[in-house]
């Protein structure tokens, strides 16, 4: 039963200003977190795992919200799938462990048995007139794009999924994610609403927080090549139209597509992807900009300096793919106060840690940028949760923010049927 829309939350849902913050009970209260989890995360598409996390047949991992938990896995012919991880007998949780390999999904309660169809394979000790076949698993939507896992628990999942598919995966495809292997893989619990985990992945205002990460990170969203910029962002403004400049005939040689498309706000499953220079070398996340992996993600394209594919997907991910490295971050609310962000890097199959990698050279940029971004998200969650926070306006640069807002807003109202006020 899901948790009835309180009269001054629907009035709250109905009011919302545009172009400001939220008011304080979207990322405090544990009723909205109970709507959050009920109308955003159990119906939307929801990046989950990278493919490459489960390579071989009978590899899986699960992925637990609210009370839900899903178990991802690569069945015998090689396609993923998605099961609730409810077994059909008494409605045991069937695997407990975030990941591992199984030839079978087997409860431990009274040992009925699951292939990775979800097909019930063993039953004991049942009637004659028992039908295995009533009990397969209850399946989950699941749906892979250019090596990213992404599941929707709703019974009909948002169909735009096709069309978004079509657009990022020429994007995406040519940076080889479904055959790269796991390099690292990060967990951090940050002390915020997810929303706050969103928005401030959503906007570069808060870059100077990033000393590290703006070596190579034009800081330089909201404003278009022809715009003018703030004079502090004048040199590097002006670094990034020539380093983008080089890359576009780059990119046009090898056919890469990057136009910019932004379709945040616009469609249920929202979506923005681009393709953008990075400064110093340009090639890679590291401190100087040079490659951190030797052996580049595809084999042929040979090209070093590619700039990054970024994408930014609605509710819960972003990703950044260079050269010689894909970064996936996923969100996953926890408490209306804690939120996990998994972030993934993902590397050539063939290449070799001490060799063409060092681990720690490949991951310490965006080490010290999510701990600096899981400390904002944490001052945001305080300074909201106390009786004297006001919503405060977006500029320029939170085109994204707002982007993300006012998606979540809209959805909000879709989901729960309640419509925008009328002005005034
Ligand atoms: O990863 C991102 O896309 C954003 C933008 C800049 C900082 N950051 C966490
Ligand atoms: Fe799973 Fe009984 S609850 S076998």
């Amino acid at each position: 039963m899901l948790a009835p829309l309180r009269p001054d939350h629907r009035e709250l849902l109905a009011a919302r200003e545009t172009g400001r913050s939220l008011p304080a009970p979207f990322y405090v209260s544990p009723e909205w977190f109970q709507h959050d989890v009920d109308e955003v995360f159990s119906k939307q598409w929801l990046f989950v795992a990278a493919e490459a996390e489960i390579p071989e047949p009978g590899d899986f991992v699960t992925v637990n919200f609210g009370t839900q938990s899903v178990i991802v896995i690569r069945a015998d012919d090689n396609t993923v799938r998605a099961h609730h991880n409810v077994c059909r007998h008494r409605g045991a949780r069937l695997i407990t462990e975030p990941r591992g390999a199984t030839g079978t999904i087997v409860c431990t309660y009274h040992s009925w048995t699951y292939d990775a169809d979800g097909h019930l394979t063993y039953a004991d000790a049942q009637d004659s007139g028992f039908d295995r076949k009533c009990f397969t698993l209850r399946s989950v939507h699941v749906r892979t794009i250019a090596g990213l896992v992404f599941i929707c628990l709703a019974d009909e999942a948002p169909t735009d999924i096709d069309e978004v598919a079509e657009i990022v995966e020429p994007y995406l495809a040519p940076h080889n994610l479904a055959q790269a292997k796991v390099a690292k893989q990060t967990d951090i619990v940050e002390n915020g609403n997810w929303k706050l985990t969103m928005e401030n992945n959503r906007e570069c205002y808060h870059c100077n927080g990033h000393p590290e990460l703006l070596n190579v990170f034009f800081p330089i969203w909201g404003y278009s090549s022809t715009d003018t910029v703030p004079d502090r962002l004048a040199p590097v403004f002006n670094r990034y139209r020539i380093s983008t400049a080089e890359l576009t005939e780059v990119w046009d040689r090898y056919g890469l597509p990057h136009r910019n498309i932004f379709q945040l706000d616009t469609r249920p499953t929202g979506f923005h992807i681009e393709r953008e220079a990075m400064d110093l070398a340009g090639e890679s996340f590291t401190l100087d900009g040079s490659l951190a992996c030797a052996k580049l993600l595809t084999d042929d394209l040979p090209e070093r300096k590619l700039g990054r594919v970024s994408m930014h997907l609605q509710p819960n991910m972003w990703l950044h793919i260079t050269s010689d490295h894909g970064l996936l971050f996923s969100v996953i609310p926890i408490a209306p106060d804690k939120t996990l962000v998994r972030t993934t890097w993902l590397v050539h199959r063939d290449a070799v840690e001490g060799v063409d990698y060092d681990l720690n050279r490949l991951t310490n940029v965006w080490e010290i940028t999510n701990q600096q971004d899981a400390d904002f998200v944490a001052l945001a969650h305080q300074g909201i949760s106390s009786p004297a926070y006001l919503p405060g306006p977006y500029g320029p640069s939170e085109v994204l923010v707002e982007a993300f807002v006012n998606w979540y807003i809209t959805t909000l109202r879709t989901n729960m049927g309640v419509a925008a006020a009328e002005p005034g």
